[in-house]
């Protein structure tokens, strides 16, 4: 059994794994078949926002409304991953990933949501499944990364229950055309964050603070994740690994023991970590712990929904970054609790403000895996932000690469008390467009200079190559001066 430094509170956990020292563990104890991936997302990275009959989305539409995003950056050209996949599954392959993971964006097949294909959408994604195969990579496609064409906006988004048709047809032409080929699907992209940033907190797109239309984005969601999956297997019944993913914090009482905080972290828990995964199950939502959910039982939810919202997923995608700390708090309804901020507590946090905690995936990983009839989990985003400076063609980013390591320890650790963790994928490939942040938190393994577009492989990313025993990774001013020589 390994023993990892947890429970820490230095300040930055580079101290944990210093460079020059070895490991306590290994490629080879995760075992052979283990998913070694990095995750990206459509409008994070692609750009191209109307190249090739792609049609607006509300990402598109809510980066034109100034003071939204920060520098009122958006993500037109972002990582331009649509002309220069290439370069970088090339990139992937070298860092030795045996997985890559990737959004569709639903407007660039569909420009108006639904009717006429975009053929030019649909091939571009035809040859990046391709492209990865051709390097030995598998593609895992996620169908909603929070992307949604205008056109259905228009109609009311998620918060209209006919998205689920919308969205059902939409992931039957995926699979039709690449189904073949993609055997990983994910149906959603963590969606607690776009109902809950996207319609009650207003700060992501569509932008909307209304608890109505919260709770019918939420059940319309959950709706449309399990439809998704039935749509898929329909089509692929023998072939796809059908998976949705969600994010998740591990939760602790900012005040052990005090009845009101230790109330308020059950609440949270209930909101943030089991809203969207208990009703797949067939456990309904979790009511009890969050009696406004009562409204949406009234309000959205139809004879047979009970049965609809249940799909048994393959897998299950954990996404975790940090752990949240939790207090009463009587001016938030609906949960009654209040996010005590890493900076506030004096702890060392990234540059989004979260805490430095690795070991909150190894307990998220038990949570979820403590439900009767959980299926295999997959890490399938972990990562953190810090600021980089490139120096002399290199990008030296400890702090990164010792988060990487811890997290990638905490997953073993789970592994190791039973838990079926099948892969791991870091967030991310590339720096690209972190939402209301724009491109200032940057979590690639590797550095994007957006001026240039010029990629160099970060030491963490060096340090994932080494660990996964990947060729040689050269960046592009390295392979520049070799041309030179
Ligand atoms: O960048 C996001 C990603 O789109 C979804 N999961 C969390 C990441 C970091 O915030």
């Amino acid at each position: 059994m390994i023993k990892l430094p947890i429970n820490y509170h230095e300040p930055l956990p580079a101290a944990f794994y210093p460079a020059s020292a070895p490991l306590p563990f290994s490629r080879a104890d995760f075992g052979a078949d283990f998913h070694w991936g990095a995750a990206a997302a459509a409008y994070q990275t692609e750009g191209a926002w109307q190249h090739q009959g792609k049609g607006p989305s509300i990402w598109d539409d809510f980066t034109r409304r100034k003071g939204t995003i920060r520098r009122n950056e958006h993500g037109r050209v972002a990582a331009d991953f649509y002309n220069r996949y290439e370069t970088d599954l090339d990139l992937a392959r070298g860092l030795g990933l045996t997985d890559f993971r990737f959004s569709a964006a639903w407007s660039r097949v569909l420009p108006e949501g639904l009717g006429a294909v975009n053929r030019r959408g649909l091939d571009y994604y035809d040859r990046l499944v391709d492209a990865c195969l051709e390097r030995d990579l598998r593609p895992w496609l996620t169908l909603y990364h929070w992307d949604l064409p205008s056109a259905l906006q228009a109609r009311g988004g998620w918060t209209n229950r006919s998205i689920v048709g919308w969205f059902s047809d939409y992931a039957q032409i995926m699979a039709r055309r690449l189904g073949d080929r993609v055997q990983h699907w994910a149906v959603l992209n963590e969606p607690m964050v776009f109902v809950g940033a996207g319609h009650l907190l207003g700060v992501h797109a569509p932008g909307r603070r209304h608890l109505g239309a919260f709770l019918a984005a939420a059940h319309h969601a959950t709706l449309a994740q399990a439809e998704g999956g039935r749509a898929l297997r329909a089509l692929l019944p023998d072939s796809a690994q059908i998976g949705t993913t969600f994010s998740c914090s591990h939760l602790t009482p900012h005040r052990p023991g005090n009845r009101n905080d230790e109330a308020a972290t059950r609440r949270a828990d209930a909101l943030l970590n089991r809203f969207f995964v208990e009703p797949t199950l067939g456990l309904g939502y979790p009511v009890a712990e969050l009696p406004a959910l009562r409204w949406l039982l009234e309000r959205y939810l139809k004879p047979g929904d009970d049965q609809r919202m249940k799909f048994s997923f393959d897998f299950w995608g954990v996404q975790n970054y940090t752990r949240e700390v939790v207090k009463f708090s009587p001016w938030l309804p609906l949960q009654w609790a209040t996010l005590v901020p890493a900076k506030q507590r004096g702890v060392p946090h990234t540059d989004m403000g979260w805490e430095v905690f690795p070991e909150s995936i190894y307990h998220m990983l038990k949570q979820f895996a403590a439900y009767p009839n959980a299926p295999r989990l997959l890490v399938t985003e972990s990562g953190s932000a810090f600021p980089d400076v490139v120096q002399d063609g290199r990008v030296p980013d400890p702090a990164r690469r010792a988060y990487l390591q811890a997290a990638i320890g905490q997953v073993l650790r789970a592994q190791q008390e039973g838990i079926d963790v099948g892969g791991y994928f870091a967030w991310s490939l590339t720096d690209n467009f972190e939402w209301a942040e724009g491109y200032g938190p940057r979590f690639g393994l590797i550095h994007v200079d957006y001026e240039t577009q010029e990629r160099i492989v970060k030491d963490s990313g060096r340090w994932y190559q080494q660990f996964l025993g990947g060729t040689a990774v050269a960046s592009e001013p390295e392979r520049a001066a070799a041309e030179r020589v």
